[in-house]
């Protein structure tokens, strides 16, 4: 590897987080998958956790994959097994934040009992759900979450079978957390597993996201960007939602938010309440007692606090520093009023004299009038350019119609 690249990698954001040292990763452009561990990366930089306690699972599938890009300990288990794993793991440590990263053929396939047995036990797990409508991997099979009549390598005339809306699945199987965005949502993605990271219990984050490869072209419905668009048209932003009411038609709306946050007991802490029951306070988990435990949950809690505090900390300083070091905010002001005015000068001028092109000479002046006049109210540009620029005021002299109408500046 080159020198440079070396030094790119190693100075890169995400080094530390991601193995920089495996990139480029396998993903096909315009893939969603990328974006969503960029965005797991970043909530888990936030959230103050210490990356050293933290363990990530993921199956089989493209998704799958996230387990051997990550800087953290990782399993890349057997298809349809995360769940069980993960489940392993925090029982073995519970000390640890174990989170599962895979697909919906895995999660809800393969695995689906796994997941509603996770679910309704309130394990102590989060859960990551790549919702591709497709098992990517394998050629573009239909999977338990492909909208009815969408095609795919195993429903070439269209799937005829109904799919399974995730966020009411897990909710009916007693999740304490569930939450749905698509991979263009990245920022609450990372806020949604930011989130989940600071709490307990069964946590459940469904992203769906494009698989421009098999999914998309099969459908034909264009490329990555294209399906971003469509994300931001068709996604209907409702915290709280009835799950009910969260299912997915073939390029329907997709209803997205926080739709469930509630407590109840977690597994481990059902076992802990048996168990006290029948031993009394003596009652100790892998040689320590409730007392103790609760003790260093409580120390912990409070070091993730204070990193997590010293990480935005850090992250506002580098944002005031680059704007107050390269764009005096007056001077951006101004120079976005200047942009504004400009725009609006060429507005009036455009129509005016197309106008005049197309209109018998004796009309043409009639007609520009009106048209200037239509095109240019002094009022309109006026709130235009107070919205851009707080503090400065703009007159357009619209006395006859011109093609260069004059523009006045004052400063206030
Ligand atoms: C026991 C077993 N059955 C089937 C497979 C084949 N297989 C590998 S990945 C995969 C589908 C993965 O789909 P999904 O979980 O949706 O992940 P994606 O590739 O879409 O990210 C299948 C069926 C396997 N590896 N193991
Ligand atoms: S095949 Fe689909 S899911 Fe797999 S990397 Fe390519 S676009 Fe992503
Ligand atoms: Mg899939």
């Amino acid at each position: 590897m080159s020198t440079d690249i070396k030094k790119f990698k190693s100075e890169s954001p995400m080094s530390g987080v991601l193995r920089m040292d495996r990139m480029p990763h396998i993903w096909c452009p315009g893939c969603g998958i990328g974006s969503e561990v960029n965005a797991f990366a970043e909530a888990v930089k936030r959230s103050g956790i210490d990356p050293k306690k933290l363990v990530v699972v993921s199956g089989i599938g493209c998704t799958g994959r996230v387990a051997g890009y990550v800087d953290f300990d990782s399993i890349h288990t057997t298809h349809g097994r995360a769940i069980p794993v993960a489940t392993g793991v925090k029982l073995a440590n519970p000390e640890l934040t174990v989170v599962v990263f895979s697909g919906e053929g895995d999660l809800t396939g393969i695995g689906g009992n796994h997941l509603i047995h996770a679910a309704r036990r309130n394990m102590d797990l989060i859960v990551i759900c790549n919702n591709n409508f497709t098992y990517g991997m394998t050629g573009g099979q239909v999977t338990p979450t492909t909208p009815s009549s969408a095609i795919a390598s195993t429903t070439p005339y269209g799937n005829y079978e109904y799919p399974f809306s995730l966020p009411f699945l897990v909710d009916a199987a007693g999740g304490t957390y569930i939450a749905r965005w698509t991979s263009m949502h990245a920022r609450n993605v990372t806020q949604s597993i930011e989130e989940a990271l600071q709490r307990k219990g069964f946590s459940f984050i469904e992203i769906i996201s494009p698989c421009t490869t098999l999914y998309l072209r099969r459908n034909r419905l264009g490329d990555g960007v294209d399906m971003l668009q469509d994300y931001q048209e068709k996604t209907i932003l409702k915290h709280g939602a009835d799950t009910r009411e969260t299912a997915i038609d073939f390029q329907g709306k997709i209803v997205i938010g926080k739709f469930v946050d509630k407590q109840k007991p977690t597994y481990l802490e059902a076992v802990d309440k048996c168990c006290i029951k029948l031993v009394g306070d003596d009652y100790q988990l892998y040689g320590k007692t409730i007392p103790e435990r609760e003790a260093e949950e409580k120390a912990e809690k409070e070091r993730i606090a204070a990193r997590r505090a010293a990480v935005l900390a850090e992250e506002n300083k580098a944002v005031v520093t680059k704007v107050s070091a390269k764009i005096p905010v007056k001077a951006g002001v101004k120079k976005t009023a200047a942009k504004v005015v400009k725009k609006a000068a060429v507005k009036v001028a455009a129509p005016a004299k197309k106008t005049i092109v197309k209109a018998p000479a004796k009309t043409a002046k009639k007609a520009t009038a009106a048209t200037t006049k239509k095109a240019a109210p002094k009022a309109t540009v006026k709130v235009v350019a107070k919205k851009a620029a707080a503090k400065t005021t703009v007159k357009v002299a619209e006395k006859k119609p011109v093609a260069k109408p004059a523009v006045k500046k004052t400063r206030k």
